[in-house]
């Protein structure tokens, strides 16, 4: 699985970068994220939501945050009505500062599946209904060399 499989691509956005998420997500569709971790990188995160309202601030299916400082780790989330849930921390970090990293978020019926350079992550149960997912956002301390979005065959 490639970006060149890719229906849609977004390439080098300014980060931060949010815009819409070409007809929804769908059940086996995906997701890949090909970027760089800067050398100082304290953390980022990849979030999908349900609109991109800023006040009030749009729910958030996945919020998706590796963090590189003390004990480094994987933190999920959702955001509901502006409150965050219960976090899901994995401490397990595949990214490294200054290294290249391709991200793949497979949508499963059940919940989003996460593998980074080849190898599975986590998996994260849906909160939000799919199909209320519309918007990708990216920020924070990385560079993003290409979105995309592979439908589902
Ligand atoms: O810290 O944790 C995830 O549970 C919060 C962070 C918040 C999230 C959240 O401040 O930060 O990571 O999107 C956000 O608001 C980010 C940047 C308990």
């Amino acid at each position: 699985m490639s970006v060149a499989n890719a229906k849609h691509t977004v390439l080098d956005p300014v980060i931060p970068y949010t815009g819409p998420i070409p007809g929804g997500l769908h059940p086996g569709e995906i997701i890949i994220i090909q970027g760089t971790v800067p050398p100082e990188a304290d953390r980022f995160q990849v979030d999908l939501s349900s609109g991109c309202s800023t006040k009030p601030r749009s729910d958030v299916a996945l919020h998706f945050s590796p963090r590189f400082s003390d004990s480094p780790c994987v933190v999920c989330n959702s955001l509901l009505q502006e409150e965050w849930g219960k976090e899901e921390t994995l401490h397990q970090l595949p990214y490294k500062r200054g290294a290249p990293f391709e991200t793949i978020i497979l949508v499963n019926k059940n919940g989003f599946k996460v593998a980074v350079n080849g190898t599975h992550l986590l998996e994260y149960k849906h909160r939000i209904p799919l199909t209320r997912v519309d918007t990708f956002s990216i920020s924070g301390n990385v560079r993003v060399h290409a979105i995309g979005y592979i439908p589902n065959s």
